[in-house]
């Protein structure tokens, strides 16, 4: 009887938010992503396949996140956060797609009934979702499509609403609600505040009052995280937000945020006329549009130009830096801790020679967190970061364990295990934050005592170009070795091969975007000018191939 009640629920609550026929969802890189409007139904399909998931687990707490990131205002997007904070499990991500398509509320309904017995799922267990949305326009509909998906399974399912928040926030909640130990910190955005800030304190102890920093937060909701950490922090850090206008039509994440920075190669041009980071010593950084993503960046005294400092870069410090702290901590034998730097094809060439120049193990995965998390996971301290600024620093429960019971031998092995212990609390654990790393780069150049001029003396970026290519179906385009090489179109790749050798330390490869309708170009080589030639003519390849013109190998 319960079962029948709950499927005439869904039916009718269904009935309301219909699959637009023609549009196809596909859970990709983040989730599902495309213009809000075409949303609604996605979305409602999602709550059936969170509770689901929930209650498979039986009763585990689910996150859903209403957000479309770094794309333009009239997108949204949503995507599922597993109980431990991570991504879902890809293996669910077929699940979700299959939901969403369903032509009609009737298949939607047979498909949902089909997944709960082919995953064990008992309808009778209790469920817990938390969500969230950005600061989008199109958020407020879409979380009432989400509400209608859970309020139909009545009062089996626990509704938390963290409110219009960052991602990061909404993962780390649902990490700490789960997080049966009861140390990860309290499931809320104030216990999360007050995690970070007091370990970021402790870290840069005696070495503030820092230089204050400058925080272009996209016109996006990090910019009520950044309020919400302005008073925690003040005495030691001054965070000095710009680009906040959440209300405004049509500002979020125009010439301004992570992604324009990292695309463009240049600071946001409101930032650049105020004259913002004018002053010598000042440095700059800015969040996305969801704020799980961050750039610095500052202009070199000597020749005023910009300077970007990006998601590599970010990599690089820490993992040069936690490596002399793990050997301080003159830890041995079964206590060694081991260390490794998980990157994508993105990352520049100069940066995976500077860490392997350091003997630092590297990876490359594919582009999305959820592949890169998964790589880090290998390590006792697995650092990982995409160029355009996504990423953390994870810590193995191992290492975790054998740095609190360790016995220092020196004062200065304790100290740098204190300091490993203070990152730990500091990094989000579930997923790359802008804020988290934005305190995790201050710590360490306060240890350091550097500015941005030091940090960036590291290593010299390639010069490199990322470009988007409209084409007819980026379905068409398929890659393979870590998106580094493509199988489809047939014959592109040795086209793309040959136009590389051209080029003195050249490489480019292609790859169609998980989040945005259109194929991805990068390229780097030895100068400016080459990287332009390059990248012009590869883009002009793919162009060809995809609009089925002839491809001729030369011999
Ligand atoms: C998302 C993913 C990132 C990825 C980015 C671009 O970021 O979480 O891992 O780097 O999209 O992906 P693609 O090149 O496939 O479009 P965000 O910040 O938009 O959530």
């Amino acid at each position: 009887h319960a079962h029948a009640v709950l499927l005439n629920s869904l039916t009718e609550a269904s009935n309301l938010y219909p699959k637009e026929e023609g549009v196809t969802y596909s859970y990709g890189t983040a989730g599902f992503r495309t213009l809000g409007a075409k949303l609604p139904a996605a979305v409602f399909r999602t709550a059936l396949l969170a509770v689901l998931r929930s209650k498979r687990l039986e009763g585990a707490s689910i996150g859903v996140m209403i957000t479309a990131s770094h794309n333009p205002e009239p997108d949204n997007g949503v995507k599922i956060v597993d109980p431990s904070g991570e991504m879902l499990d890809p293996t669910w991500e077929q699940h979700a797609t299959a939901l969403s398509n369903c032509p009609s509320t009737d298949s939607l309904i047979s498909t949902f009934t089909t997944l709960a017995t082919h995953l064990h799922v008992d309808l009778s267990q209790p469920a817990s979702i938390i969500f969230a949305r950005d600061t989008r326009p199109s958020g407020p509909d879409l979380v009432k499509a989400l509400e209608a998906g859970l309020h139909a399974f009545g009062d089996n399912v626990k509704i938390k609403d963290v409110g219009v928040t960052t991602t990061p926030i909404l993962h780390y909640v649902v990490k700490a609600t789960n997080d049966q130990s009861g140390t990860y910190g309290a499931p809320t955005i104030e216990g999360y505040m007050q995690k970070m800030s007091k370990a970021f304190k402790e870290l840069v102890g005696i070495r503030g009052p820092l230089v204050p920093l400058f925080v272009d937060c996209a016109n996006g909701v990090g910019s009520s995280a950044v309020d919400t950490m302005i008073p925690l922090i003040e005495d030691v850090l001054l965070l000095r937000p710009m680009n906040t206008a959440t209300g405004t039509k049509g500002a979020l994440n125009d010439e301004c945020g992570a992604d324009y920075v990292k695309t463009k190669q240049a600071m946001p041009p409101n930032l650049a006329q105020l004259g913002t980071l004018d002053k010598p010593g000042t440095t700059g950084c800015s969040f996305d549009g969801d704020a799980d993503r961050i750039v610095f960046y500052y202009v070199e005294d000597a020749t005023r130009t910009f300077k970007l400092l990006d998601g590599d870069k970010i990599a690089t410090m820490a993992a040069v830096y936690f490596k002399e702290l793990l050997l301080r901590t003159k830890l041995t034998g079964e206590e060694k801790l081991s260390m490794g730097v998980v990157q994508t094809a993105y990352a520049n060439g100069s940066s995976t020679k500077y860490l392997e120049s350091r003997d630092i193990p590297v990876e490359c995965v594919q582009t999305g967190v959820k592949h890169l998390h998964h790589a880090a996971k290998k390590f006792d301290i697995g650092i990982y970061f995409e160029a355009n600024g996504h990423g953390t620093v994870l810590f193995s429960p191992h290492a975790i364990e054998t740095l609190r019971k360790a016995s220092p031998v020196t004062l200065e092995a304790g100290n740098a295990i204190r300091h490993l212990l203070n990152f730990y609390e500091l990094i989000n654990q579930a997923v790359g934050d802008a804020m988290s790393d934005m305190l995790l780069v201050e710590a360490v150049l306060a240890h350091k005592g550097w500015g941005s001029a030091e940090w960036n003396a590291g290593y010299q970026d390639l010069p490199n170009k990322l470009e988007k290519v409209i084409v007819p179906d980026r379905n068409h385009f398929v890659t393979y070795d870590a998106e580094r090489r493509l199988s489809h179109p047939v014959g592109l790749q040795e086209l793309v091969d040959i136009e590389v050798g051209k080029y003195e330390m050249g490489r480019a490869f292609v790859r169609p975007s998980g989040t945005e309708d259109c194929v991805r170009v990068y390229a780097e080589a030895k100068t400016k000018e080459d990287v332009e030639v390059l990248i012009g003519n590869v883009a002009r390849l793919v162009q060809e191939a995809s609009t089925g013109q002839s491809m001729v190998v030369a011999s």
